[in-house]
């Protein structure tokens, strides 16, 4: 496809405007969309895993799948591991291995909510010999962040109650409190701490960490070095995303988000399908935040049943790259201006024509000139690597779990 005439032509349009090609060039060749381990296993919902041929049965081979999505999209060079899923002998080898990938060891995600001990929670849990547990497996995670060279320990709680007095909800707060403070502890140097929440499920009456107020204020506590992760799953309907991604990130204490797209629940749909005008909202707050964006992890936290696997880890990351690029190309002067005129449609048209802008030129451009093939779907169908995996690896049957 011979995109250069739309791409002068766009590249025209923006300089006009006062916008600097060269640096939405440069802005789109530096992102980083980190893609999850489990997302290249089998997994899917609690009725039924459709086994996927060719799907990765190690981390090994998961890391071999995340620098394949890395080399055809040039902007996913680290993989997120969750510890036990991913557990291996020899830490420093596998961090190695994903080196020699052209990749690295992101974020690590330790497990409280597979083993039967965590039932009735795992850091809130009523049982301090439970707690002590749940703080050991915390500070492997840390152990294995120093080997790895990983600087991320992302955790997701799913402790909670089903009914009303099934236990002290502030005594929960309280332990919760004291496993959180004692984890930074154990941080390796120059390491952050992110703080995921979910307002409901696995447990229905309450969940210990259920909003961004909640993981707020529990890394207040915990110093500098916690922040708040957002999952775009995690939310109750109708919720505005960007405005909370807005003031976390004014405070500095926006770590990290894990994408993916929902309808009803915590659906982990490819980003960017049904939410593609959320994705950008959350992109432009992220742009207009400028230097407090600068340490914001963006994770993708999806788990496919139904989709090819790798075929859906790429289009999740191309579609972040869309609505950054979008993002980037919104005039942010012409709607400084505007709003303080205070014309409301005027300032709403300024987004809406961003997001209608085609900038699929644009994006091609820069692939071409990071040495990438410009329309990486269609290189990923032409290519030999499902095909070589699927005969490679086969079929792994699994049992029903939604887990791995
Ligand atoms: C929980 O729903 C979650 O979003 C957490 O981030 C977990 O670590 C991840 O999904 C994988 O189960
Ligand atoms: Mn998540």
């Amino acid at each position: 496809m011979d995109f250069k005439a739309d791409y002068d032509r766009l590249a025209e349009k923006l300089t006009a405007k006062g916008i600097s090609v060269d640096d939405v060039k440069a802005k789109l060749k530096a992102q980083h969309i980190e893609t999850p381990s489990w997302g290249y296993g089998n997994g899917g919902t609690r009725f039924k895993v459709f086994a996927w041929e060719g799907a990765a049965r190690n981390i090994y081979e998961k890391i071999d799948d995340a620098a394949y999505i890395h080399k055809l999209s040039g902007i996913a060079p680290s993989i997120a591991i969750h510890i036990p899923w991913d557990k291996v002998d020899d830490y420093d080898g596998l961090g190695e291995y994903a080196k020699s990938k052209g990749i690295a060891i992101g974020a690590v995600n330790p497990n409280f909510f597979q083993d039967d001990q965590y039932k009735l929670g795992s850091l809130t849990n009523p049982s301090p010999a439970i707690r002590e547990e749940a703080m050991g497996h915390m500070i492997e995670c840390c152990e294995i962040m120093g080997k790895t060279g990983s600087k991320l320990l992302s955790l997701w709680f799913a402790d909670g109650t089903n009914y009303a007095g099934q236990d002290s909800i502030r005594e929960r707060k309280h332990r919760l409190e004291q496993g959180l403070m004692e984890t930074t502890k154990y941080l390796p140097a120059g390491s952050r701490m992110l703080i995921e929440y979910k307002f409901f499920e696995p447990a229905f009456y309450h969940t210990d960490l259920a909003d961004w107020g909640m993981a707020y204020a529990m890394a207040l506590k915990c110093g500098a070095q916690a922040q708040v992760l957002v999952d775009t799953g995690h939310h109750a309907q109708g919720t505005n995303i960007a405005h909370i991604v807005s003031f976390l990130l004014d405070e500095r204490r926006l770590g990290g988000f894990h994408f993916n797209a929902r309808r009803y629940a915590d659906d982990d749909l490819i980003v960017g399908t049904n939410n593609p005008y959320e994705l950008f909202e959350i992109y432009s707050e992220l742009v207009q935040a400028g230097d407090k964006a600068d340490d914001v992890a963006y994770m993708i936290d999806q788990s496919h049943n139904i989709e090819p696997k790798l075929e859906a880890m790429l289009l999740s990351v191309l579609n972040c790259q869309t609505a950054y690029a979008r993002a980037l190309i919104v005039d942010y002067k012409k709607l400084a201006d505007l709003q303080l005129a205070g014309d409301v449609l005027g300032a709403q048209q300024v987004m809406v024509d961003a997001f209608d802008t085609d900038i699929r030129p644009l994006l091609m451009q820069v692939r071409t000139e990071k040495g990438l093939d410009p329309n990486p779907l269609a290189a990923y169908r032409a290519d030999e690597y499902v095909k070589k995996v699927a005969k490679e690896r086969g079929i792994t049957i699994s049992a029903g779990s939604a887990l791995q």
